[in-house]
């Protein structure tokens, strides 16, 4: 057993690894991560559609392109379009469709009667899993969404410390946006939990919120490197080095073995996934058809016109590193495999 092959990693050694500068421990890292997921789940790598659906938001997140008072052109797709988009994107060959949102007050004022409608055709005309991410929402929301057949809520947390979280999600509550999380996990969903990578966190941060990952169940679990976003508050911060975002995907990989980890195309584009999925990722999101008029969140058109995010560029790539995409059967036999 290498000094890697083990799950239970104190705070004390998480710092230490994320702060290595020691080049070979790191790639030993990497490759014990990747091991970890060949292990659990051979050549296989999921992928997810991405359908940003409205890009409205009532909130002024420090770091998004999207935030209230930036002054920029924005979207709100119809019923038809969402579904059409969401088909293409399952004759493409996804394996779950993520509706994403800003959060837009529209839906809040209806209820979120439409989003629940386009979970339902997805779902039981389409076949396919479906991810909702509407941001902060009331208890009766969820319990809609989760009647709906919705499979996972995915809500990022960003970061678990609290001051760096008010800096971040100017004027929400930490403790609201936790608890909707944990209550769409005891409805029966599963949750993603998320954190952003060069914010101004620190190590010791990092090690606490990949204890909390764990803590509260999810059983998918991500980082990004943050992208500056032209107009925000935070357009002058450099983006971190990519070394901070591939080392905690490891971890999170050795500490979460069965976990499903993004390889995100939204903060390097296609280039940006090889380095992901070596490092331990084992699920490709972002995927958006070219020309539908669909955005991104980190790099809004990177790539995407040009086809660079879909799921046979991405076979592609994976295929001269011996893996494949999964199909929905396999990703959702995935799902069912109870967790080590
Ligand atoms: N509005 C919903 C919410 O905030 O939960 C869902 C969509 S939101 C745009 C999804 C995630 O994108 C955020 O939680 C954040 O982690 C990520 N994100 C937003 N701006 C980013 C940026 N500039 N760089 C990297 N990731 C970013
Ligand atoms: C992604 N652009 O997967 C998407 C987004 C929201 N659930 C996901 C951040 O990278
Ligand atoms: Fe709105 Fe989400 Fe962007 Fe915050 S991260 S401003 S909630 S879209």
């Amino acid at each position: 057993m290498t000094k890697f092959e083990r799950k239970d990693f104190s705070e004390e050694e998480l710092v230490r690894l994320i702060t290595t500068e020691d080049a070979a421990e790191t790639e030993a890292l990497f490759a014990a991560a990747r091991k970890q997921r060949q292990a659990v789940q051979g050549d296989k790598i999921f992928a997810y559609g991405f359908v940003y659906f409205t890009t409205y938001c009532r909130n002024n997140c420090n770091f998004c392109y999207y935030r209230r008072s930036n002054d920029i052109g924005r979207y709100r797709k119809s019923e038809d379009e969402v579904l059409a988009v969401a088909k293409a994107l399952i004759d493409s060959g996804v394996n779950l469709i993520d509706l994403t949102m800003g959060e837009d007050p529209m839906y809040h004022a209806e209820q979120f009667e439409t989003v629940c409608r386009i979970i339902r055709t997805i779902k039981e005309e389409y076949h396919t899993p479906v991810m909702i991410s509407p941001g902060v929402v009331s208890d009766e929301i969820i319990d809609k969404f989760a009647e709906a057949g919705a499979d996972f809520y995915a809500l990022y947390q960003e970061t678990h410390n609290r001051r760096l979280f008010e800096n971040l999600r100017v004027d929400q509550s930490y403790d609201e946006r936790m608890h909707a999380k944990l209550y769409a996990r005891d409805r029966g969903m599963y949750i993603e939990e998320g954190l952003l990578a060069g914010v101004g966190e620190g190590p010791e941060d990092i090690a606490r919120s990949l204890k909390i990952m764990g803590e509260i169940g999810a059983r998918q679990v991500r980082v990004m490197s943050f992208i500056p976003q032209e107009g925000s508050p935070m357009e002058n911060v450099r983006t971190p080095d990519r070394l901070e975002e591939l080392k905690i995907i490891a971890l999170m990989r050795l500490m979460y073995p069965d976990a499903l980890i993004p390889a995100s195309l939204d903060v390097d584009g296609i280039k940006g996934l090889e380095d992901r999925i070596n490092a331990g990722a084992n699920l490709i999101t972002s995927i958006i058809p070219p020309r539908s008029g669909f955005m991104g969140v980190a790099h809004n058109v990177m790539d995407v016109d040009e086809g660079g995010r879909t799921v046979e560029e991405a076979a592609a790539i994976l295929s001269g590193m011996g893996l494949r995409i999964a199909s929905v059967e396999e990703y959702q036999a995935f799902l069912r495999k109870p967790q080590a």
